[in-house]
């Protein structure tokens, strides 16, 4: 949800800052105001700001003063985060407000007791220790269920919101091709109020719809007309629409909200995925938010090359790997016309590194952690549900499904996801191959193939025929199911040059990416490829890893490499719309 009319104060910029070693900092009250001359930029994560915090993970404590005006006064306070982590408590004017875990999803807290025509201190306390429980586990910076890096901080942006009274708490909106809207709107207010619904074309210039409702109950209403002659969302023609929700009580505007929506049917059907009743290919790409010294954090310009670059090589697809990209980055999916997988940071590559298959196994049975996985499932649908780029959920990635309570763990999570929006299909990313028991409870299989790199080392065509017996054995068992391959990739040091190629060569990434995607597009069951990965990323510190993961067909300052060459002409041959 959006609002062009709730007053804002934005908190981006220099905090003051202080780490806290020892956890020294609830008990000394650093809440109520620290002391400490050490500055940082917020939104971005702490680690890359100075290299002595570069390696650091545990407790740090953030504190800004902010002045807030009179006109204020009658209104509710809220501070909202974008997304900050791992686990962030936040205190206003030394009062504790709240407290929340997870560090990709939007969260707020109301603030009950604010200083009017005066400053207000807020001191926010983040602890990013790893930890088994936490959602990627970790044991230590370099030890962790994931590879990327462990960030910390508050790296997206934060800010002040006041509403109203009464207010609009959240927004569900369902659409169809065909102009069906359906919407349910949850308000809070202590007495009965008119609802305004407006629709607007993108540009604002035009209203398609306008409905002004009469005495509506506070609580949850539910709004549904067909609108005629509306344009389609789709990746050539990415067409928006503005959903304007206002309450009006007397005649007064007491909130406005906003959603920016698409018109799209998706569905799984005759093994494909139909968008707007045609098949569609997904090619493109495992991403991360991930860029020098900003950390977590993409800022605006680097998102819009982003897009650029996916555009020029063809791309019409990504994945959230391995955890719920920002809005301001999804909102450039919805605009640009991307099909995006959405991902929850329920992650566990290499887990096996970390935990026996015994811990795995008393881990996911735990009903709390069950509970928590589903909590951070639902936390990102709510943030998303309303994107039209948004076309199926992915639960997971790379659980170690061939254990089947990890496959009950999967489970449920798709049932949770389904139940919280029957309207869009669900997937996880396996690497278990046909050892996986948990393909059969998905709509789309999703599997992610290293072979030629991690096995059959320097032999790629090897690599290639021991993948495809897999396949065919996975499309023996799910005749009806699309496949996609949500990774496959090599890494390559820019400007590493051989022949013939070799490992981390720019021609062994290239040849390598050619004959998969020469491979999979030949077979019919192949809905989509997805390269691992669209740029070069920092992750922890191993040997089989340069600072970076060089699977990149961009280095991490998003420069081509050789493959960005070849998958330019690859992607752009294979068209978005497939056979029936
Ligand atoms: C897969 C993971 C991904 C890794 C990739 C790799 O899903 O996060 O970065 O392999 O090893 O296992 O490059």
């Amino acid at each position: 949800m959006r609002s062009w009319f709730r007053p804002r104060i934005q908190l981006d910029g220099f905090w003051k800052f202080k780490v806290d070693r020892e956890g020294i900092g609830e008990k000394e009250k650093w809440f109520e105001g620290f002391v400490s001359s050490d500055l940082i930029y917020v939104p971005s994560s702490w680690n890359e700001q100075n290299p002595e915090w570069d390696q650091y993970t545990g407790i740090a404590w953030y504190q800004k003063d902010i002045y807030i005006d009179t006109n204020l006064r009658n209104k509710i306070a809220w501070i909202v985060f974008k997304g900050a982590g791992y686990r962030t408590k936040v205190w206003v004017n030394s009062i504790s407000v709240g407290e929340h875990e997870g560090s990709f999803t939007e969260f707020k807290f109301r603030i009950d007791k604010v200083s009017y025509g005066d400053f207000n201190r807020i001191v926010v306390k983040i602890d990013n220790t790893p930890s088994i429980d936490a959602l990627p586990p970790a044991r230590e910076v370099n030890v962790t269920a994931f590879d990327f890096f462990h960030y910390g901080g508050i790296h997206r942006p934060v800010y002040l919101e006041f509403t109203d009274s009464c207010y609009i708490d959240d927004m569900t909106v369902y659409t169809k091709a065909d102009g069906m809207l359906k919407t349910s709107i949850d308000t809070v207010c202590d007495r009965v109020f008119d609802l305004r619904i407006e629709l607007l074309d993108k540009e604002m210039k035009k209203v398609v719809l306008e409905e002004y409702i009469r005495n509506v109950k506070p609580g949850r209403y539910v709004y549904e007309k067909k609108v005629n002659g509306v344009k389609p969302w789709n990746p050539e023609e990415p067409n928006l629409y503005i959903l304007v929700v206002e309450i009006v009580i007397d005649g007064v505007l007491r909130d406005s909200i906003y959603e920016r929506i698409g018109f799209r049917d998706i569905e799984i059907k005759n093994g494909r995925i139909y968008l707007n009743e045609k098949p569609v290919f997904l090619k493109g790409f495992g991403r991360h938010e991930d860029f020098p010294v900003t950390g977590k954090y993409l800022p605006g310009a680097v998102l819009i090359r982003d897009f650029y670059l996916m555009k020029k090589i063809g791309a019409n697809s990504f994945r959230t790997s391995h955890y719920p990209y920002s809005d301001e980055h999804l909102d450039l999916a919805d605009e640009f016309g991307f099909m995006v997988i959405l991902e929850p940071s329920t992650c566990y590559s290499g887990i096996g590194r970390i935990l026996s298959r015994d811990e795995i196994v008393k881990l996911f049975s735990r009903d709390d952690y069950i509970a928590k996985a589903k909590k951070f499932v639902e936390e990102m649908v709510k943030q998303h549900k309303n994107r039209p780029s948004v076309i199926m959920y992915s639960v997971t990635n790379e659980p170690p499904s061939d254990i089947p309570e990890v496959a009950e763990f999967i489970k449920k999570l798709v049932q949770f996801v389904k139940e919280l929006d029957p309207s869009r299909p669900v997937t996880f990313a396996s690497h278990r191959s046909v050892a996986d028991l948990a393909l059969g409870y998905v709509d789309v299989i999703s599997l992610n193939y290293y072979r030629g790199w991690y096995s059959e080392w320097g032999d790629i065509d090897k690599g290639i025929e021991v993948m495809l017996k897999e396949l065919e054995e996975i499309h023996r068992r799910f005749p009806d199911k699309p496949i996609i391959i949500t990774e496959f990739g090599a890494d390559a040091i820019t400007g590493l040059h051989s022949d013939p190629p070799q490992m981390w060569s720019e021609e062994y990434q290239a040849e390598m990416l050619k004959k998969y995607i020469e491979t999979l597009t030949k077979k019919n069951y192949i809905v989509g490829l997805h390269i691992w990965n669209f740029a070069d990323f920092r992750t922890p510190q191993n040997p089989g890893r340069t600072i970076l993961n060089r699977k990149g067909v961009f280095t991490r300052d998003r420069q081509p490499k050789l493959s960005a060459l070849i998958m330019k002409d690859l992607f752009n041959k294979i068209p978005t719309h497939m056979q029936q």
